[in-house]
């Protein structure tokens, strides 16, 4: 399906009443439940709800969100994905389960949803190239998706994969990353009540470009963990190499959490530009806060653990 609902006109008519919306669910006047309109996808989205816990007040503008992207299976610049990935065919999509649980096999995406709880977060989004968003997501928790498959007590780590299709994937036909991109998690992490299977933003389904139909938020990691468009989820007794560690492992890491005390070698972790209210060169930019603010959610899984030997 072509990213048509974002058509410019459209879009600033659906942000403003996302936001007054928002307003209003703040102050109490309507329930966060909503049922998603002005998508021409066949995926159809269960009801919703704000989960209070996890909102912030200043979103990015989903215009920028939707525009300054990192995809690189649709190109390397930061607008290549919007561009390009229109076209990416995501329904019917199927996701396989295999590994080290009872579930194994193909299982139809929109089958898949049906038995989680979806719910809207507003998490911060940091990029290890030190810039950062405020995005509302709408998902469910990978928790839920891992009870589901019934792992085995051998499985250890939870493994993804995105569609490899160099034909829908242009950025596929060049080397710049090992395709499929590959990511992981420790099954605690995966477990962490943060750890969110996305299937939509600003309360419409994912554009392509943010990794349509199904992709993974860890809001405490560095933005590569959160592997897009996902076709395989498997159970692993050992730690898988994910991609950007396969290029260059002195860089990036298995953990990849949002450290300021650790800096990537070549360059600094200990701020960001926070991309808020409209893209521009001057936007704040602030300190990076350790685990990306999430400390009290996320911090006793790492304790006692050289977080610069395990970045
Ligand atoms: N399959 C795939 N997933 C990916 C990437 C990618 O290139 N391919 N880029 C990652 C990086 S580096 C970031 S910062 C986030 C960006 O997500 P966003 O475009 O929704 O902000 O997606 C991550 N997931
Ligand atoms: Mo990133």
């Amino acid at each position: 399906m072509k990213f048509k609902n974002t058509h410019k006109d459209h879009q600033v008519t659906d942000e403003s009443i996302y936001k007054s919306r928002r307003k209003l669910i703040k102050a109490g006047l309507i329930g966060g439940a909503s049922v998603l309109s002005g998508s021409s996808m066949a995926l159809t989205l269960p009801k919703h709800k704000t989960n209070p816990s996890f909102v912030i007040d200043e979103l990015t503008e989903e215009r920028d969100a939707t525009t300054y992207n990192n995809f690189y299976e649709f190109g390397l610049s930061k607008s290549a994905p919007a561009e390009n990935a229109g076209s990416m065919k995501t329904e019917p999509w199927t996701v396989e389960i295999g590994g080290l649980c009872e579930k194994q096999g193909p299982v139809d995406l929109e089958k898949l949803i049906s038995n989680f709880q979806i719910e809207e977060r507003v998490y911060r989004m940091r990029c290890v190239e030190a810039w950062s968003m405020v995005i509302p997501w709408m998902g469910f928790k990978l928790a839920d998706l891992v009870k589901y498959c019934q792992p085995t007590s051998d499985a250890k780590y939870v493994y993804f994969e995105t569609l490899y299709d160099p034909q829908q994937m242009p950025g596929q036909k060049g080397r710049s990353i090992p395709w499929p991109y590959r990511e992981g998690l420790r099954m605690d992490e995966a477990m962490n009540e943060l750890t969110l299977m996305t299937v939509g933003m600003y309360g419409k389904k994912l554009p392509n470009q943010n990794g349509a139909p199904l992709r993974l938020i860890v809001p405490w990691k560095y933005g590569f963990k959160g592997i897009k468009s996902i076709v395989k989820i498997k159970f692993l007794d050992k730690q898988p190499v994910n991609s950007w560690q396969a290029i260059a492992p002195q860089e990036y890491g298995f953990y990849a959490n949002v450290n300021p005390n650790v800096d990537h070698p070549r360059w600094s972790q200990a701020t960001e530009r926070r991309i808020t209210g409209g893209f521009s060169l001057f936007n704040s930019r602030i300190k990076t806060q350790m685990f990306n603010g999430y400390e009290d959610y996320v911090a006793d899984m790492y304790q006692g653990m050289d977080l610069t030997k395990y970045y």
